[in-house]
């Protein structure tokens, strides 16, 4: 049996800012390129790790030019939910999403949380389960949501939207170690949401794998030299076989990601960086909210409303990517 998995796909209408090309025509082609690639490896079901959309609900004519693609498929598709796929990184507002619409429709088939599904082909049987991204997912136990149990099938296959990684992320990044999960019993555990990948780790005999995002919405430098790619798994009366498919759509990162904003950005990060640094080795203000400090700096010096409002916005922005995530 073979199963063809991809993740982080961020379907929207628009071109991020840091792309040169069209985003949705590039995304078009790449979806393509995975459908034929299940043809060719003759898979039995898609699996999609989640952020299927960039947001909850996008527009009928953004859907449009892709549900078609996935329509065409030819086998099931099963996917869990991203953060991106939800209204407040709640799983209960999926059946407003167009994600939970697609549920409906038997477009996509939706692993819930409750029950695994379980797949046979070949006298193979596996059980397929997933995790939706939700609010506490990578701050709560890891048992929760990475953890599950084995029954009655060949090979177990756990699917979660978190923030799977095989090295410690910086403070104040919500992740999970695979080291604290390999007592799960399942053979393969398969994430998105790190939109990087991580290497594919193999402990106890079982498999921990991140391909990483079809698409690269980021200028990060190791963005830049990324190639997306499929994950192709096969199950076989021996073990489970698997492969990075890199997808030949996917322009080379220099193609297609701006480096001109990013070294600009990377200068303000470093000094926002520093900024942030200081103020926490500072004991005085410790307990001090940063919102404040910018407000008695600029009332003390006369600072017109637009920098300060400037520089707030620019607080809430890193702060929501410090707290929320990183690249997800
Ligand atoms: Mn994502």
């Amino acid at each position: 049996m073979r199963l063809l998995y991809i993740t982080d796909t961020h379907i929207r209408g628009t071109s991020p800012q840091n792309r040169k090309d069209n985003f949705p025509e590039t995304l078009r082609a790449k979806m393509k390129e995975v459908i034929l690639l299940a043809k060719k490896h003759r898979v039995h079901a898609l699996l999609h790790g989640g952020d299927l959309f960039d947001t909850p609900s996008p527009a009928l004519a953004v859907c449009s030019g892709f549900i078609p693609i996935l329509a065409e498929a030819g086998v099931p598709l099963y996917a869990i939910a991203g953060n991106h796929d939800l209204f407040g990184h709640n799983p209960l507002t999926l059946d407003r999403t167009m994600l939970g619409f697609l549920n409906r429709l038997g477009v996509v088939r939706l692993l819930r949380d409750e029950e695994p599904t379980y797949l046979e082909q070949h006298g193979i049987k596996v059980q397929l389960s997933g995790r939706n991204y939700h609010y506490d997912m990578d701050r709560r136990s890891p048992e929760e949501d990475y953890l599950v149990q084995k029954k009655d099938c060949d090979f177990a296959v756990h699917l979660v939207h978190g923030m799977l990684y095989d090295k410690k992320l910086p403070e104040g990044v919500p992740h999970t170690l695979i080291d604290k999960i390999t007592h799960t019993e399942a053979d393969v555990t398969i994430s998105g949401h790190n939109h990087l990948g991580f290497q594919a780790t193999r402990i106890n005999g079982r498999l921990f794998l991140n391909p990483g995002s079809l698409v690269r919405l980021s200028n990060h430098p190791a963005e830049i030299k990324r190639k997306p790619a499929a994950l192709l798994l096969e199950f076989t009366p021996n073990g489970v076989n698997y492969q990075y498919l890199q997808l030949k759509s996917a322009p080379p990162g220099e193609e297609v990601l701006d480096r001109t904003a990013i070294e600009q950005a990377a200068f303000q990060e470093e000094k926002l960086a520093e900024f942030v640094k200081g103020i926490k080795s500072s004991g005085e203000f410790q307990n001090l909210v940063i919102d404040e400090i910018i407000q008695s700096l600029a009332d003390k010096k006369g600072v017109s409303k637009a920098v300060r409002e400037g520089a707030l916005a620019r607080i809430a922005a890193a702060r929501q990517r410090l707290e929320v995530d990183g690249s997800e």
